[in-house]
C-alpha cells in the first residue's frame, strides 16, 4: 500500500473534450495533457495523483465521498456543476483536506451565470483564468493550506 500523500484532481462535465474547441477560452491542451502536467507536478513533490473526470454528477459525488478522509488535497474543477450543484457544495463539507477550486478560464470575466460558485464557500483557495498552469499552482499551494503540511 502506498504511504505517499495522494492528491485528488477531479474534473466535471465536458472536460473530457478539452482541446476540441474554444482554445481561446480553455487553451489547446487535452485532458490527457492536463493529467500529465498534474502527474509531473505531484511526482516532483513525492505525492501520488488520483486524477478523474466524469460527466455524471453522482459519480463525482461518490468520488468526493471516497477521498474525503484520505486525500492530501482536492483540486476541483467542477465545470458547469460549479454554478448549479448544491449537492457538490454539501459533499465538500465532508472533505477533511483543503479544497482548491480551479477554472481554466476567468469565470468572472464571462457570462453572469458563471459568476456564482457553489464550490467557493468550501474552497481554501480559488484559482481562475490561468489555464492548465492553474492546476499546477493549485497542487503546489496545498502544503500551505494544511495545518500539517508535511504529514500527508
Ligand atoms: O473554465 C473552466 O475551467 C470551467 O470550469 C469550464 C466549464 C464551464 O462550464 C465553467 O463555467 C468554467 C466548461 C468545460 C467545457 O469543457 C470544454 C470541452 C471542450 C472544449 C472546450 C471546453
Amino acid at each position: 500500500m502506498s504511504q505517499r500523500p495522494v492528491v485528488a484532481v477531479f474534473n466535471g462535465p465536458n472536460l473530457n473534450l478539452l482541446g476540441e474547441r474554444q482554445p481561446e477560452v480553455y487553451g489547446s491542451g487535452t485532458l490527457a495533457d492536463l493529467r500529465e502536467l498534474c502527474r509531473a507536478t505531484t511526482e516532483a513533490h513525492g505525492w501520488d495523483l488520483d486524477f478523474r473526470q466524469t460527466n455524471h454528477e453522482g459519480v463525482l459525488l461518490e468520488a468526493i465521498h471516497e477521498i474525503r478522509h484520505t486525500a492530501y488535497g482536492l483540486v476541483l474543477n467542477a465545470a458547469a456543476w460549479t454554478h448549479t450543484s448544491v449537492a457538490i457544495h454539501d459533499a465538500l463539507a465532508l472533505v477533511r483536506c483543503p479544497v482548491v477550486e480551479v477554472h481554466l478560464s476567468d469565470v468572472h470575466a464571462r457570462e453572469a451565470f458563471r459568476h456564482h460558485s457553489y464550490v467557493t464557500p468550501r474552497a481554501a483557495l480559488v484559482i481562475v483564468g490561468r489555464g492548465a498552469q492553474g492546476y499546477v499552482d493549485a497542487i503546489e499551494a496545498l502544503p500551505g493550506l494544511r495545518s500539517d503540511p508535511g504529514t500527508g
